[in-house]
């Protein structure tokens, strides 16, 4: 990729301004060939106003911020036009920026640059993407610092712990007879597992990344007028589904998204579950039992004005659903039920929502990520980070079972190529262009 790529930064439509990016060897000469000022005599990291040209012709009046090699986002001489903020002078600005022999580039294609001229490693690339699209603060909080490089830190301190050891097994397999000579092997072992327990911890932080990364599924279910529309307004703070007296309101699965302390959740509203013979009705039902069977937490509602004990209570896991009492402003009664985590609440007069958010907030976030913890957010490190583990895991297996070191040394670098390939040593082409294909254009 020697070519240089153009495109726009900014979102489509109207704004402001709108900045249009010019990357690579070419970036000056290009941008010379299209303003109106001396581009090519311009210090680096200055900004200048002049006009845009086609030929003769002014498409725009606008900024011109020159920011050479290497100090650049993509580390290569970049320019970047601010021009007025209308989609049509934009598109324009880039098509004379094209004309004069860039190359539309693709998404992520900057950030790819960045990668391969060695300004950010992989896993800084990735977290480009998170943290512009990050939905609630820990996300943000959580790419930031993958931005920052402390996840590839980390990375790197486990390469080098195994590194050594990854040297007396080579040393070994030249010269079996030798034996372990540098180090005894329960010193060997020991520092192998302590690397290895590091490793799953951080392997462990996924469980909780994910959920950040990509937000929580809530399911209101239970049976009909149970009042789950009623308490999703109530979630929500508006009035976002019909509730009505008639039970069978809701057929459809309704979703909205709401935030709650630090994190983002889907909010299900599902059909009240029932026997019928109603066709419509029916098919609502099995959508209501599909959201069920896929949330990360069923809230199931029993109107405890008129409580019965129903089959409900058999299909839901007690581990994934928090009963909710509702109707508690009328006269109520209170079963027995096998599940451990229950709330009471009044869905019309407001009575235990505080309370029932703070429940919810405990169960899926146990708290065990303490605010310092780099937290994994990707499956992709995820993936990389277990395939080290269990060639890890095999390699200390070897060692104390005494198999030849030809087996440890080829384990010991299988451990180190995965995680080597979360920060992009030794990546394909291929998982590159997979990677960068996720991004924004003119990122
Ligand atoms: N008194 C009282 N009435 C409530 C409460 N919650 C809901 N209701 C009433 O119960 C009736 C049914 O409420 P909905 O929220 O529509 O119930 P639903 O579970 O969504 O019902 P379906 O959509 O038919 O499955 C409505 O008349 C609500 O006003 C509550 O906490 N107290
Ligand atoms: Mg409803």
């Amino acid at each position: 990729m020697n070519q240089t790529i153009a495109a726009i930064a900014t979102p489509p439509g109207e704004g402001g301004i709108a900045v249009i990016r010019i990357s690579g060897k070419e970036a000056i000469p290009i941008a010379a060939s299209i303003f109106s000022g001396p581009v090519a005599s311009y210090k680096s990291h200055t900004c200048h106003f002049g006009k845009i040209l086609d030929g003769d012709a002014v498409i725009d009046e606008a900024l011109i911020i020159v920011m050479r090699a290497p100090r650049s986002y993509t580390g290569e001489d970049t320019v970047e036009i601010q021009c007025h903020g209308g989609s049509l002078i934009s598109k324009r600005v880039l098509e004379v920026v094209l004309k004069a022999g860039a190359k539309a580039a693709g998404p992520g294609a900057f950030t790819h640059q960045a990668f391969m001229n060695g300004k950010l490693d992989l896993a800084q690339a990735e977290a480009v993407q998170t943290f512009i699209g990050a939905k609630n603060e820990l996300a943000l909080k959580a790419a930031r610092e993958q931005l920052s490089g402390k996840l590839s830190a980390h990375i790197q301190g486990l390469q080098h712990e195994l590194l050594d050891i990854a040297a007396i097994l080579e040393a070994w397999v030249d010269f079996p007879e030798e034996g372990l000579e540098f180090a005894t092997q329960d010193e060997v072992i020991a520092s192998l597992e302590s690397t290895l327990q590091k490793m799953r911890h951080l392997e462990a932080t996924f469980h909780e990344g994910k959920k950040i990364q990509e937000g929580i599924t809530l399911c209101l279910a239970g049976c009909p007028n149970a009042g789950k529309s009623s308490l999703m307004n109530a979630l929500l703070g508006h009035e976002r589904a019909i509730v009505t007296p008639i039970p069978g309101t809701t057929r459809d699965t309704l979703e909205a998204e709401m935030r709650l302390g630090g994190l983002h959740f889907q909010l299900l509203d599902t059909a009240g579950i029932r026997e019928t013979s109603e066709i419509v009705e029916q098919e609502g039902i099995r959508r209501s039992k599909l959201a069920m069977q896929q949330a990360d937490l069923i809230l199931l509602m029993v109107d405890a004005s008129t409580p019965s004990t129903d089959d409900l209570f058999n299909s839901c896991p007690p581990e994934k659903t928090l009963l909710i009492w509702n109707k508690i402003d009328l006269p109520h009664t209170i079963l027995a039920a096998p599940f451990p985590h229950q709330v009471r609440i009044s869905a019309k007069t407001g009575t235990g929502i505080a309370e029932l958010k703070k429940t919810i907030e405990e169960l899926v976030w146990k708290g065990t990520i303490s605010k310092e913890e780099i937290v994994l957010t990707q499956a992709r490190h995820k993936e990389a980070l277990s395939d080290a583990s269990k060639a890890l895991q095999t390699l200390i297996d070897g060692l104390k079972t005494e198999i030849s070191p030809e087996f440890l040394a080829a384990d010991m670098r299988n451990c180190l190529k995965n995680l080597g390939s979360i920060i992009g040593m030794d990546i394909t082409e291929d998982i590159l262009s997979a990677i960068f294909a996720k991004f924004c254009v003119g990122k």
